[in-house]
């Protein structure tokens, strides 16, 4: 086989117009810039026009007795002093509030808190390990953002997400 003819079978397919064709899906690059451009959704913090909610949070072990007789440790978020409940407090705010949320880690692991379905946030305060980091044991971190659309949403802890979301680290966030 001559030399041109097999690069072309090696490296050429790809780079064919046919290989595309027309109206097929922009190029990875181009989504990618596009989004770092205009993040969807994304609310400076300064632009809210309600009230500013603030809430400190901390993970606490909390022993329930699903039947008499079996103890069950469970996690659940809760305020700085207080006893703690499984599901975890409901964080309320109206619309056009800036929530900002401090999670004080004084556990012996990593914890997140995840707002799920919140789109009104950069990545940074979205509380997902690999995109927004963790915060580590002794540490705190404060998450901002604008309540921008009223609904039903949970928070959750997104930390090796298979055990923390199973100890029931979760509750509901309303914005109303
Ligand atoms: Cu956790």
């Amino acid at each position: 086989m001559n030399t041109p003819l097999l690069l072309l079978l090696l490296f050429g397919a790809a780079t064919l117009p046919s290989a595309r064709g027309v109206g097929s899906a922009p190029a990875r690059t181009d989504l990618i810039q596009h989004f770092t451009q205009r993040p969807t959704g994304t609310v400076p913090v300064s632009q809210y026009t309600g009230q500013v909610r603030e809430f400190t949070l901390e993970v606490r072990r909390v022993t329930t007795e699903l039947s008499p007789g079996v103890p069950v440790e469970q996690w659940a978020f809760g305020f700085p002093g207080q006893s703690a409940s499984v599901p975890s407090l409901e964080l309320r705010v109206r619309q056009g509030d800036l929530m900002r949320i401090t999670l004080v880690n004084t556990q012996d692991q990593p914890h997140t808190l995840h707002l799920h379905g919140v789109t009104s946030l950069a990545q940074e305060m979205d509380g997902v390990p690999h995109t927004s980091g963790v915060v580590l044991p002794g540490k705190s971190f404060t998450q901002e953002f604008v309540a921008t659309k009223t609904g039903t949403y949970a928070y959750h802890c997104h930390q090796q997400t298979n055990v923390h979301l199973d100890m029931v680290l979760y509750g509901a966030l309303i914005e109303d």
